[in-house]
């Protein structure tokens, strides 16, 4: 029998899981889970590089376990971890670091606009998270990892830091390609569409949260941002909030652009925007439902991040050994 492919993607538990999130990331690792070896983890690591509040965080990392389990990621046919339990993420990072260029981690977009951001606190884990990222990958010879189209340019860098390694010490790791969706990649904000959706945005209406109240969901849908026309048509460059609005509920109802259009033909904005919240609203009930009933078993979580990270470090630990061995160091 042909090996199964090894697929590996996370998300960093600093705020709530948004439905760009979801329809950019976690609904492929849902797809993908059947067919393929997943690691799925929560990056605490990488959410220390944005200063964080403890029991916030210690709280979200759970919640986060639980809502990857809600969405349908089965803990029995996959691994899912908290990387900060798997200590060759830290360690192979620090090697890799040493593989990895100041130059290129300059032009990280993601560095650049969090240095942006945070610019009272540019930290040098800020600057190496790729670094860090790429061990998250590497360890685990991953063929494919799916992602939003925004995190791209870091899987990139991977390949690159990949090949340098590879160049000098022979087939040590896994090239790995990004696995982005053909709809849903990039998920704008509902308030203003030219932007991401994103858990960070301080304008929250223009966010949906995965976890979010049917109601609160409605109203942010109600009042999204359009334009002057009436007509639902797919038009990013003219339409980028009707358009964005078009993509939620073809991801959301499994509807073609051309079956939207024709649905709401003759019909005007009025129509169309609470039929995608209720379509998202019904798309997410369920998981909501699920997290909260899972998050109240803690017995439970804690058994599902033990045993993932137990079968994370035999495979992460596995690459470890031979990274160590390849650079020169001397075996334990
Ligand atoms: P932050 O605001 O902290 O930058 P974020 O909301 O952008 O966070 P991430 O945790 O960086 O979310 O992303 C988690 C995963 O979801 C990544 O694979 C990312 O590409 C994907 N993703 C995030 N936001 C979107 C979006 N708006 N559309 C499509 N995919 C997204
Ligand atoms: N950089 C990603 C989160 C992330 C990740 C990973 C994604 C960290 N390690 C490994 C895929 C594979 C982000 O900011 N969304």
């Amino acid at each position: 029998m042909e090996e199964r492919k090894t697929i590996l993607s996370g998300i960093q538990p600093s705020g709530e899981l948004t439905l760009g999130s979801y329809l950019g990331a976690i609904k492929n690792w849902v797809s993908l889970s059947k067919d393929y070896n997943c690691y799925y983890c929560i990056v605490d690591m990488h959410a220390i590089t944005v200063r964080q509040n403890p029991a916030s965080l210690r709280r979200r990392t759970l919640e986060q376990l639980a809502q990857y389990i809600a969405c349908g990621l089965d803990p029995e046919e996959n691994t899912i971890f908290i990387q900060s339990h798997v200590s060759a993420h830290a360690e192979l990072a620090w090697v890799l670091d040493c593989y990895t260029m100041f130059g290129e981690l300059s032009r990280m977009t993601q560095f650049k606009d969090k240095s942006a951001k945070y610019a009272d606190n540019i930290n040098a884990g800020l600057f190496t998270y790729p670094a860090l990222m790429a061990a998250d990958i590497l360890l685990y010879q991953a063929d494919l990892v799916p992602v939003g189209i925004d995190q791209k340019q870091h899987i990139e860098i991977t390949r690159d830091i990949a090949h340098r390694f590879n160049g000098i010490y022979g087939d040590v790791f896994k090239i790995p390609e990004p696995y982005i969706p053909e709809v849903g990649a990039k998920i704008m904000s509902l308030t203003s569409p030219e932007n991401k959706m994103s858990k960070s945005d301080k304008d929250s209406g223009g966010c949906i949260y995965i976890m979010q109240k049917p109601e609160d969901i409605m109203r942010s849908f109600k009042r999204a941002v359009t334009d002057s026309e009436t007509c639902v048509r797919y038009d990013p460059e003219k339409k980028p909030g009707i358009s964005n609005l078009m993509t939620i509920y073809s991801v959301a109802t499994g509807k073609s652009f051309d079956e939207i259009e024709k649905e709401f033909d003759g019909k005007g904005y009025g129509d169309f925007k609470p039929a995608v919240g209720e379509a998202v609203v019904e798309m997410l009930r369920p998981i909501r439902e699920e997290a909260e009933r899972i998050l109240k078993d803690k017995a439970y979580l804690e058994k599902v991040y033990r045993n993932g990270a137990e079968k994370a470090a035999y495979t992460a630990n596995k690459t470890l050994r031979k990274v160590y061995k390849k650079v020169g160091f001397v075996q334990k």
